[in-house]
């Protein structure tokens, strides 16, 4: 770690040497630990089961059952095939009802797999909190609507009990997108058990990862049944396919390393918890820039600090702010500028809808570096960088992009 920065001169895209030698990013995988992953990869090579409903899917999806505390959980490849397939089975048949609402401030693939499943996505304003507003999604519903997607985004709760009210009155499934929320609760009970379906990210950046899969949660068995078929091409029996299905397997080795990082809960909880704690010191008394807190942090796995530059600075801020971050070795992420709905294919297809609070987000928001590869000391490096930063954004904008 290079010393604390001083002067413009200190700044490495002003010639200084970079905060850290290594890179630091957001969504670098927790791991767990190495020794009993290998055990489970002799016992997979050792009984030749690699994919295909085998002995370590099945473990794997009792103790999500039990962690959840939900009736079923199928488990899949990624989220984005989960959420293609809840919606392709929660979907009404009437082919005029093709809207999912859903918040255009999410990750595109919430987006993006309903469009695959050919419907339209009908994007909705978020709130400060930067979930999808009730309000907004009342206002938009219409006879078109088929689904109602909420987004855990950040894994805070997304209004569970005003969706699921607003859904029961236009008699519409709600799905929930789950993907950063696994291990949150709200008001005690645990995210998973909320809306028709609701489907977990276990991708290598999440707080909880299979290398890449994900898992979908319900209380409906019917519909746990379609989507185990679906899973695995329609397939109801050797030689009997009975609907159309797609291959949303998880593998072995993914399910292997589930049950190995449910090991790790605790520990991971404790990292992010410490890291949260370290950023609020580090970050604190910067004007400019704020945290946005969890609702509760004892409810929540932390995973994500998020924070906001304060509206009343230049438009410039907020991206020089991530260039500079970015020469320092400290890769912040804008997730997720410039939202669904300004991008493609959406953004092509007039008229563009108006979320004021979602473009405003998308210009403001930072999320920062942490999980187990980052600690408090670099932690408070980076605060330290952020205020000078914030201090002189002025100066270091007419050094780097001197105005014509
Ligand atoms: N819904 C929501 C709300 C989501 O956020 C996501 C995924 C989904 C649905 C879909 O879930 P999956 O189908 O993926 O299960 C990343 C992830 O790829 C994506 O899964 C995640 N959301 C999204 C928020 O973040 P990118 O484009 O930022 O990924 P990338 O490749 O830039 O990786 C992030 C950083 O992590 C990199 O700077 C380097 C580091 N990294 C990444 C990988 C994969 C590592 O150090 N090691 C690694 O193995 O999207």
């Amino acid at each position: 770690m290079s010393s604390t920065k001083r002067q413009l001169s200190d700044l490495a895209p002003l010639g200084g040497a970079p905060l850290f030698a290594e890179k630091l990013y957001v969504g670098r995988p927790n791991l767990c630990s190495r020794d009993r992953l290998h055990a489970a990869l002799d016992r997979i090579f050792d009984s030749r089961w690699l994919s295909n409903d085998g002995p370590f899917l099945r473990q794997f999806e009792d103790a999500l059952r039990e962690t959840l505390g939900v009736r079923n959980v199928v488990a899949v490849c990624n989220a984005t095939i989960g959420l293609q397939m809840v919606y392709r089975a929660l979907r009404p048949a009437d082919p005029r009802r093709h809207k999912a609402l859903m918040p255009s401030y999410t990750f595109i693939a919430t987006a993006h797999a309903w469009e695959w499943e050919g419907g339209r996505p009908a994007f909705c304003d978020v709130a400060a909190d930067h979930l999808l507003d009730p309000a907004d999604v009342e206002a938009r519903l219409d006879d078109e609507a088929a689904l109602l997607v909420g987004v855990h985004t950040w894994g805070r709760a997304c209004h569970p009990d005003r969706l699921a009210a607003l859904a029961r009155d236009r008699g519409i499934p709600l799905v929930y997108d789950s993907a950063h929320a696994f291990g949150n609760s709200w008001n005690g009970r645990r995210i998973g058990g909320f809306g028709d379906a609701e489907v977990f990210s276990f991708h290598a950046t999440k707080f909880f990862n299979t290398f890449e899969g994900g898992a979908i949660a319900t209380a409906d068995d019917n519909l746990a049944a379609e989507l185990r078929h679906m899973r695995n091409f329609g397939f109801s029996g050797y030689d009997c396919v009975s609907r159309l299905g797609t291959n949303g397997k998880m593998q072995e080795i993914s399910a292997a390393m589930g049950l190995c990082m449910l090991e790790e809960l605790d520990s991971l909880l404790a990292t992010n918890r410490r890291n949260l704690s370290a950023y609020r010191e580090a970050l604190r008394d910067g004007p400019g820039l704020s945290l946005l807190e969890p609702e509760d942090p004892g409810a929540s796995n932390c995973q994500y600090i998020v924070a906001m530059v304060d509206p009343a600075l230049p438009t410039f801020v907020r991206d020089l702010l991530v260039d500079v971050l970015w020469a320092e070795n400290v890769l912040v992420r804008r997730y997720f500028h410039p939202g669904c709905h300004r991008s493609e294919p959406y953004a092509s297809r007039p008229p563009l809808p108006e979320l004021p609070v979602t473009d405003d987000i998308c210009r403001r928001v930072v999320i920062f570096p942490s999980g187990t590869a980052v600690d408090p000391a670099q932690i408070r490096a980076i605060g330290d960088t952020v205020r000078f930063f914030l201090e002189h954004a002025d100066d270091i904008q007419q050094r780097i992009q001197p105005q014509a």
